[in-house]
């Protein structure tokens, strides 16, 4: 049998790395979308050793007429839609950069698909963000969406785009609502990233204090690399939907720096409340962790906890790493990274 081919877009961002490197050992030909521009910013396929395995294509993905061409010189299987402006502060600083990559990259993709002859199946990378000010304990695939940010309200606009062309042209085009899910590869603003190389570099002399916003938001967190192969087996289905994938658990900021602190043997006790709330390592009473206005958003999402009982039923996916083991494989790869 000839070899699948899956494009991922973003194959230089967490995501991507990790499924190019699922999908390699499914055997698949994996060509990948990497606006390169003037810096390498191939680490994490590096890091993952299979930088050579995978052909990269130097794109921007707003560039609709270079998305035509990479369908015309390949015969894709499949598409993973990853690329985007995944981080939701600076969707609130540039709102219509994040809707040309978030919405209409995925909307362009869909009406490329429906003109080719060939069945390509699409996954489309959406987010629990879409959720924002739900009233609900634990969100699910029937849960209303209430956005709460330039970066949730794109992909949601992407997200009915999909199941739009599901029914109007009978696409296979799935999204994953996925939670957040965090890795030793994770993008260094975000913050369970922030948290484990600060303390990491806090731990080595390298850096004073590390500064924060809401440190009360809470989210499931769970790993990268579980939730790729949940992608991949939403385009084995017989029939293309949606699923919520998730831990079912969810932990604070606070609850993640104290887990780290713990796995660290940092002694610490919290000061303080509001703006004035501080960490402080008892055994020389410096400063670990302040808290700075700059780093709460205009409209925050408080809470999110996901049912993935579907994902479980109908993909047997189910997630495989537990917080505290997450907390550690982030905290001893910075550790041995600094
Ligand atoms: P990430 O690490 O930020 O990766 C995003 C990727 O998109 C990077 O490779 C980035 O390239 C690329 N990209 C951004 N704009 C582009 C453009 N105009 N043209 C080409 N490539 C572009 O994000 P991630 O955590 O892997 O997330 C993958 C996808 O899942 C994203 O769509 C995100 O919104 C979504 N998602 C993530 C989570 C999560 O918790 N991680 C949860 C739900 C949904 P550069 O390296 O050049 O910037
Ligand atoms: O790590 P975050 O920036 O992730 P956020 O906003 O939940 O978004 C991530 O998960 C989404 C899935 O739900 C993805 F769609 C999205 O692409 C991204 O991967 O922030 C998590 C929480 C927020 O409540 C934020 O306000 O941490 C809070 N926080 C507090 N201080 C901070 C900081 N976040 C960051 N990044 N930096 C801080 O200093």
């Amino acid at each position: 049998m000839p070899k699948k081919i899956a494009l991922i877009t973003g194959i230089s961002g967490q995501d991507g790395a990790y499924l190019a490197k699922f999908l390699l050992k499914k055997n698949y030909i994996v060509i990948g979308t990497d606006r390169r521009s003037a810096r390498s910013n191939n680490w994490r396929l590096i890091e993952l050793k299979i930088d050579e395995k995978v052909i990269t294509v130097d794109l921007d993905v707003t560039e609709i007429n270079n998305l035509i061409r990479i369908f015309q010189k390949y015969q894709i299987d499949e598409v993973y839609n990853l690329a985007a402006q995944s981080f939701v502060k600076s969707s609130f600083e540039n709102p219509i950069q994040t809707s040309i990559v978030n919405a209409i990259t995925p909307l362009s993709f869909l009406e490329i698909i429906r003109c080719q002859k060939r069945k390509i199946k699409f996954y489309q990378a959406s987010t629990s963000e879409m959720f924002g000010k739900h009233m609900v304990k634990k969100q699910n695939e029937n849960t209303n969406f209430y956005p709460q940010s330039p970066y949730a309200t794109s992909k949601t606009f992407a997200h009915y785009s999909i199941r739009n062309y599901r029914e109007a042209y009978k696409i296979f085009a799935v999204s994953g609502i996925l939670f957040n899910h965090e890795s030793p590869l994770r993008g260094e603003e975000f913050i369970t990233r922030k948290i484990t190389i600060g303390l990491a570099k806090i731990m080595l002399g390298k850096q004073n204090k590390i500064k924060l916003g809401n440190i009360y938001a809470k989210r499931d967190w769970g790993f990268a690399g579980d939730y790729v192969e949940a992608m991949w087996k939403m385009l084995q289905t017989k029939k293309p939907k949606d699923y919520v994938i998730a831990t079912g658990q969810n932990h604070s900021v606070k609850e993640f720096i104290n887990e780290a602190t713990k796995i660290l043997k940092l002694k610490t006790i919290w000061v303080g409340k509001g703006l004035n709330e501080k960490l402080i390592n008892t055994d020389n009473k410096k400063i670990i962790i302040e808290i700075d206005k700059k780093y709460f958003r205009p409209t925050e999402v408080d809470s999110l906890k996901g049912d993935y009982s579907k994902a479980k039923k109908e993909l047997n996916w189910k997630p495989k790493t537990k917080f505290k083991n997450l907390v550690r494989m982030m905290v001893e790869a910075d550790l041995e990274r600094n």
